[in-house]
């Protein structure tokens, strides 16, 4: 079992955890190489790099080789759900954030599938677990990803409060003003760091005012 019992109620608490060192560095040194690849980017070369942010599914080897058998047992484990619910999977969405000039503000908070015409209910849940993996380090005010400590209980909260009013993620996403949310914490991960997080924990994207991009990869259960 790779997560102690500590780890497993601090999940259960905040609604999220970041397990630092959970992908070996190698392979998440190769898994940066195959994302600037695939980017047709380098890395020491500014120009050549993407206008904006960057988000684009790919399948590559060396990115699916991030899913190790350590990190498909923490999936499973924080899912609840037995190990061959989170069979690797054959791809990841890259989110990648690179510099810009905007003035670095706090992000606001959302959750994910709340797109409307998708039309995701909130019961049951729509997924059990989002993982974020990161594969260089990031820096303070470099990307790092916004998480709301608890408001996965707060947001369940206000779900419950009125079942019929907040049936769509859309809708529950529109409101979480209401949810009463305390301070966010801005990750900055180190390469093979992994943020899980829970369908209803609120989190952002952060701006990048660092000299460096911020490559992660996403994925759900
Ligand atoms: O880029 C991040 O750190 C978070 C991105 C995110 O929340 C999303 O794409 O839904
Ligand atoms: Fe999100």
């Amino acid at each position: 079992m790779p997560l102690s019992q500590t780890q497993l109620a601090t999940y259960a608490r905040d609604g999220y955890i970041l397990l630092s060192g959970l992908i070996p560095d190698n392979i998440a040194n190769t898994a940066e190489q195959a994302m600037w690849d695939c980017m047709q980017a380098q890395p020491d070369d500014r120009a050549t790099w993407p206008d904006g942010n960057y988000a684009q599914g790919h399948d590559r080897a060396e990115i699916i080789a991030c899913y190790t058998d350590d990190f498909l047992q923490a999936a499973a484990e924080l899912c609840g759900d037995p190990l061959d619910s989170t069979k690797a999977p054959g791809g990841a969405l890259a989110i990648n954030i690179f510099p810009s000039q905007a003035p670095w503000q706090t992000p606001s908070p959302h959750i994910d599938h709340a797109i409307k015409e998708h039309g995701h209910k909130v019961f049951p849940r729509p997924f059990r677990v989002a993982t974020m993996i990161f594969l260089n380090d990031v820096a303070e005010r470099g990307g790092g990803t916004a998480v709301w400590p608890g408001s996965h209980r707060q947001i369940e909260a206000l779900a419950r409060s009125d079942e019929e009013r907040y049936e769509d993620m859309w809708g529950l996403n529109q409101d979480l003003a209401q949810a009463d949310l305390r301070k966010p914490l801005v990750l900055t991960p180190r390469r093979g760091d992994v943020l899980f997080y829970d369908y209803l924990c609120a989190h952002a994207g952060s701006g990048n005012i660092s000299p460096q991009p911020r490559l992660a990869l996403n994925y759900k259960w």
